[in-house]
């Protein structure tokens, strides 16, 4: 694959970036935290997406080299956040290869340790699907990581399958609605129903819960009428470069 062969250059050359889309506590008005999004520019065809590009990477197991500069590089803004006096938390995709990696809680904390970052300050997301390949091994790599206080989400929540009786089994901290039925909330009334039961079912697993694509006024007002706790979407901010990004958040205190 000639994509795979350039994206293994991509590092080198140093065509990957990391953007932060803010995430906002509805009730407390206050930024709680970041999502990490990876952007590759490549010199010839411009900007391509990561839902193109980590599936190749996955393939190719390019993702481990992939997923660790992610890793790295965002423990090293968390880093220059708490030195510039911001004490932010940014969370990381990862992927279903990173996550098989018996050794992901041990090489987490050695690139935590090594930019001196609390481990309150980062999260994981990862899918339902991730979790449900294999449930005992899930369970005993989110165990280790919860050991060292590192937050767990679960990202595109609804769109997969897990049942509630393994997902209390999980020591997870956050639930996050996937935009597909952020969509079309209040107006679909399927959609609206999945979304209420959603944050219905993550108060019941003492879970907090954030709804993404959050786009409306509209969509963000049934949200917090709905207890929903944080939202995260291009009505708050698009993900943002890292001079954006602490901007924003200077500009919020
Ligand atoms: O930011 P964007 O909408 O382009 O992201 C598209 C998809 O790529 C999303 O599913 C997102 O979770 C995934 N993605 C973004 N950044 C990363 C990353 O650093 N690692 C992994 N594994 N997936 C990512
Ligand atoms: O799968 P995951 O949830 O990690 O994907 C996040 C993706 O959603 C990112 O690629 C990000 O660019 C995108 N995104 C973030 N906010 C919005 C939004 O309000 N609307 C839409 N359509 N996409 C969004
Ligand atoms: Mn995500
Ligand atoms: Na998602």
């Amino acid at each position: 694959h000639q994509l795979a062969n350039e994206l293994r250059q991509a590092i080198k050359n140093e065509e990957l970036s990391l953007v932060f889309q803010p995430q906002l506590n509805i009730k407390a008005n206050k930024v709680i935290g970041a999502e990490v999004l990876l952007r590759w520019h490549h010199p010839i065809l411009g900007n391509i997406s990561p839902a193109e590009f980590v599936p190749i990477a996955e393939n190719t197991g390019l993702i481990k080299e992939i997923g660790a500069w992610v890793l790295d590089n965002a423990c090293a803004k968390i880093a220059e956040c708490q030195k510039e006096g911001i004490d932010i938390r940014l969370a990381v995709n990862l992927s279903a290869l990173q996550f098989r990696q018996v050794d992901l809680p041990e090489s987490i904390a050695s690139v935590m340790q090594s930019h001196r970052i609390p481990p309150r300050l980062l999260e994981v997301e990862i899918t339902e699907s991730m979790l449900m390949r294999d449930v005992s091994q899930a369970i005993d790599i989110l165990e280790r990581l919860k050991e060292m206080q590192i937050r767990i989400a679960i990202d595109d929540f609804g769109t997969g399958y897990s049942s509630l009786s393994y997902l209390r089994r999980f020591p997870l901290d956050a639930l996050k609605i996937d935009r597909s039925f952020i969509d079309e909330l209040v107006v679909d009334a399927d959609d609206t129903a999945i979304t209420l039961a959603i944050i219905s079912m993550a108060k019941s697993l003492r879970l907090e819960v954030i709804a993404e694509g959050v786009e409306t006024a509209q969509q963000k007002e049934f949200l917090a009428q709905n207890n929903c706790d944080d939202i995260q979407g291009y009505h708050f901010s698009r993900p943002l470069n890292y001079q954006e990004f602490t901007d924003f958040l200077k500009k919020r205190v």
